[in-house]
């Protein structure tokens, strides 16, 4: 154990409100979905029951149809909009009524390899929800490819990737209201989505809330529905992993090996051969976003490999002072500090950097290397500037914490990813 991993305990201790971890205290003061699943990584090399309980308080707030919420709102507090008074969720907690992207299973995973006699015991009761929840996203969000959509930008949580941007011009916000930011006075304006995106966010909630969340409602004649590389790689590894889970539980996994062939096949309809990478493709007007992103990296993660990838992923590289960018320099959209327009995302490396190790490229293993001297040289940022790496965004943030010590420290059991 080194002081970095020292203080990114400190960080996960601080952030913890009792069975669950808030990502930013302030900027982000309730339960978010993929976050939690990072932390609980994380608490398998110090407190492996600490990080079951992390998933079954996120697993708690399930909907009665599998979704489980990206955000559930705990407990009030007024630094955050929009709160659970505009989402309106209909599941047995207050949350938001979109999900994100499914990680619990894969950290799940990691878990179970800490402590297999825990893992079996604690596994035993969320097996069914994992399970429920991935049925939720094969039913509701495929499109007819078998590729993975999401309905909301905040649903792919790379809220203001240019991923959405052409889809997103098909959203009509019409008359909010009055409505005030709160991220804004936590953090700099040049950092965050713009007003447009907002407008369009908070659309996008309302009429899923005006629908009371009804996905057969909703998708009627849908403002939004993106095929997101990100989410169907992450589902499919996902998949994998629970399937592996239950077969060390003795559960029947025939139907979770089934979906792992149809999201292979979906995953395969997001090849851009313009681009030479995998993309995300608007659904509704069917054209693609020509975006090469980090979300493209997410294939070996998702056990996918194509030459051209490779490729793609030596140049944007070479093109980046800091690797990810969350976006190719080389593309013109491209902003080294807004968000998940450029920046270098922790948890994004840590993804991309597990797959690559898996499929034996040395470029894993950069990866982790640039992610450990960005925590080393700003802290735990929730991202970086991909031009200065700079820390920016929110500061001592839980999902970085749990990126260092689950995998970027020196120090972190690489043994516990075991597949
Ligand atoms: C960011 O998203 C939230 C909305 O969900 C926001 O900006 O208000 C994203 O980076 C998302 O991926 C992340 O889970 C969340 C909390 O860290 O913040």
């Amino acid at each position: 154990m080194n002081d970095i991993d020292t203080a990114a305990r400190d960080i996960l201790r601080r952030n913890d409100r009792g069975g669950y971890t808030v990502p930013s205290a302030g900027l982000y003061p309730f339960q978010w979905n993929w976050d939690s699943a990072t932390v609980a990584a994380a608490f398998a090399s110090f407190d492996v029951a600490r990080g079951w309980r992390e998933l079954e308080t996120l697993l708690a707030g399930q909907w009665r149809n599998g979704m489980v919420p990206h955000i559930l709102f705990h407990a009030p507090a007024e630094s955050y909009f929009p709160g659970p008074e505009v989402w309106r969720g209909t599941g047995p907690a207050p949350s938001s009524g979109i999900t994100q992207p499914p990680l619990a299973a894969t950290m799940a995973r990691r878990l179970f390899n800490a402590d297999r006699e825990l893992g079996a015991a604690r596994l035993a009761s969320l097996f069914e929800r994992l399970d429920a929840w991935h049925r939720w996203f094969v039913r509701e969000r495929s499109d007819d490819n078998g590729a993975i959509c999401v309905t909301h930008p905040w649903e792919s949580g790379r809220d203001n990737a240019p991923d959405w941007d052409d889809a997103l011009k098909a959203v009509v916000p019409g008359d909010l209201g009055d409505y005030e930011r709160r991220d804004l006075q936590h953090v700099g304006a040049a950092m965050r989505p713009t007003k447009y995106d907002y407008d369009r966010y908070l659309r996008l909630a309302r009429r899923g809330a005006e629908m009371r969340w009804n996905e057969d409602e909703m998708r009627r004649d849908p403002p939004f529905r993106v095929a997101d590389p990100a989410t169907t790689f992450i589902l499919l590894r996902a998949q994998r992993d629970l399937a592996a889970l239950g077969r060390e539980l003795g559960r029947d996994t025939g139907h979770i090996e089934d979906s792992v062939r149809v999201l292979e096949a979906g995953a395969e309809t997001l090849w851009n051969s313009e681009l030479g990478a995998f993309d995300a493709r608007d659904v509704l007007s069917g054209r693609r976003a020509n975006s090469l992103s980090a979300a493209s990296f997410l294939c070996w993660y998702a056990g996918m490999d194509r030459p051209e990838m490779r490729t793609r992923l030596r140049e944007t590289m070479d093109a980046a002072r800091f690797a990810l960018p969350s976006l190719s320099p080389r593309d013109a959209r491209f902003d080294s500090l807004r968000y998940w327009r450029g920046p270098v995302w922790p948890v994004m490396n840590m993804l991309a950097g597990l797959g690559l190790r898996e499929a034996g490229l040395g470029e894993g293993e950069t990866l982790r290397e640039t992610t450990a001297a960005l925590v080393a040289d700003g802290g735990f940022a929730e991202y970086y500037d991909a031009a200065s790496g700079a820390p920016a965004g929110g500061k001592n943030f839980s999902w970085t914490a749990a990126v260092w010590l689950a995998w970027a420290s020196p120090d972190a059991e690489d043994e516990l990813w075991a597949r």
